[in-house]
């Protein structure tokens, strides 16, 4: 009897010294959290594309927000106009307002009248084919994005020139 009593309090001591392995939860735990320390930085930007009636009246394109930490960024693009819109990303000093419109067709390119698009040389990201219906939502994502100056269009035809820009800052 005596025995197995002391059986007994060996087996409450092996569950004592089984709530030191706690603690090596507690480190499992760490694990994760220092691993996710060092991955890369994703920011999300909002892109707002919208218009009320059209090509009859001024469009825009906001984005939100207008700057970011370099790195991944996804830009999370939203439709809440009338008709199809589409987001671009160029990599450009040139400011949001004096790019050029000197391009038109599809893809566009340059042309000596007609013109009705800016041009794309400078893009690195875009919301892609089809554009964005009514109502879309549309997300993509531009990989270790640098210091520097961009401009974010929608470069239907007239889009630009109808207010659809918005400068975009990484650094
Ligand atoms: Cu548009």
């Amino acid at each position: 009897m005596i025995g197995i009593l002391g059986g007994v309090a060996g087996c409450a001591s092996t569950s004592s010294s089984t709530a030191t392995g706690a603690n090596s939860l507690e480190d499992g735990v760490k694990i994760p959290t220092s691993s996710s320390s060092t991955k890369v930085k994703v920011t999300t930007v909002n892109v707002t594309l919208s218009d009320t009636k059209g090509l009859g009246g001024p469009m825009t394109l906001v984005v939100s927000p207008a700057t970011a930490p370099a790195g991944d960024v996804t830009f999370v693009v939203k439709n809440t106009g009338t008709i199809d819109h589409e987001a671009i990303v160029l990599k450009t000093n040139v400011a949001f307002d004096k790019l050029p419109i000197n391009n038109s067709g599809d893809p566009p390119a340059p042309v000596t009248s007609g013109a009705n698009k800016v041009g794309e040389d400078t893009n690195i990201g875009e919301t892609g084919d089809p554009n964005l219906k009514p109502g879309v939502t549309r997300t993509f994502t531009i990989k270790n994005m640098t210091a520097g100056n961009y401009d974010i269009v929608c470069n239907l035809a007239q889009h630009y020139g109808k207010g659809m820009r918005a400068p975009f800052t990484i650094g």
